[in-house]
């Protein structure tokens, strides 16, 4: 599979579609060629403002990505939507059926939806996810706005690959209380509280001051304050004011250094996750350790041998 690197940096759609491709195969072949293509266009990433949105289905995720989308591109921006989804890695990702919700933006010249990935070999669907955001980078794409639904450690991928991490809420605060865990919420650049309209007007304002002093209770170790704000991705109300919230966010963190900081942070720590996981399948791979570990595992169950001493001879072997 050939790529044109100056249409795919030309915004071309086609040779974006195809590179992504490329990165999703589970080709040996393919895989090393998108490893060379990447490399390529490393040069050219980096410019985009990476938005990780989490919340519980029904929340109003993708409402909230086509109202916020439409938004964008009317501001003059091209939107690329991803998604991690773990919870549907075969039929390809929730994000697909939900592209009835993104119906108006799907159809916009400026913006690229793409939806969840299958599984895949290493480094899991994030892996891909990743990659696929560099590429739109290098195409041009000024926002990348990366959904995932809160199943399993899918938050906290996102989270760990991108600049700013929103997590959308409902306006009942005692229920969503138990709804979120913990880390989540120190995960948190800002919570949005969605569906902020009609009867429900004044229970999301409550629901924000009491998430808002709740934030103020974490310890935060960036420059950053997390805020609490209200929108409805339904009546188009409140988006101005994140997106206004975001880009005083970028401002600061380009200056002060903050996001090139974290961005090489992130890439160093996504590579110590890679090693840990090819070195795990290439053990598991070796015919001898595929021949021993069970012979090693029986005679550490019936304690004829340390953990220790048996986990030394595989890894010994490799
Ligand atoms: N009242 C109200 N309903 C909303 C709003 N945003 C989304 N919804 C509704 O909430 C439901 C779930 O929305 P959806 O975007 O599919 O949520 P997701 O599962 O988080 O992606 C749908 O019926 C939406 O019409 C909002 O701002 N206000
Ligand atoms: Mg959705």
């Amino acid at each position: 599979m050939s790529i044109d690197l100056d249409a795919l940096r030309n915004g071309n759609r086609r040779a974006l579609a195809k590179a992504i491709t490329l990165v999703e195969s589970k080709l040996d072949t393919h895989r090393q060629q998108a490893q060379q293509l990447l490399e390529q266009v490393l040069p050219h990433t980096g410019n985009s403002i990476r938005i990780g949105i989490t919340g519980i289905p029904g929340v109003g995720k993708s409402t909230f990505i086509e109202t916020f989308g439409l938004y964008l591109i009317g501001l003059g921006k091209k939107v690329a939507v991803l998604a991690v989804d773990p919870s549907s890695p075969i039929a390809g990702g929730s994000i697909l059926g939900d592209k009835t919700r993104m119906e108006e933006l799907s159809r916009q010249e400026n913006a690229f939806i793409r939806p969840s990935p299958s599984e895949c070999a290493l480094g899991g669907v994030a892996q891909h996810t990743r990659e696929t955001m560099l590429l739109c980078e290098a195409a041009g794409y000024d926002v990348i706005l990366v959904e995932t639904v809160g199943v399993g450690q899918s938050e906290y991928e996102v989270a760990s690959m991108v600049d700013f991490f929103m997590v959308l809420m409902l306006p009942n605060a005692c229920d969503e209380l138990q709804g979120i865990k913990r880390g989540i919420m120190e995960l948190a650049d800002a919570l949005v509280i969605n569906k902020a309209d009609g009867e429900s007007m004044n229970l999301a304002q409550r629901t924000r001051s009491h998430y808002q002093s709740a934030m103020n209770l974490l310890r935060h170790t960036s420059f950053w304050t997390p805020r609490v704000l209200t929108c409805s991705a339904i009546e188009k109300k409140g988006v101005d004011t994140v997106w206004g919230m975001i880009s005083d966010f970028e401002i600061d963190a380009r200056k002060n250094g903050s996001l090139q900081k974290k961005r090489s942070q992130q890439a160093k720590e996504w590579m110590h996750k890679l090693i840990h996981e090819m070195l795990m399948l290439r053990l598991r791979q070796n015919p001898g350790v595929r021949r021993e570990m069970p012979i090693l595992e029986e005679k550490v169950i019936a304690g004829q041998t340390t953990p220790y001493l048996a986990a030394k001879m595989l890894t010994d072997m490799v």
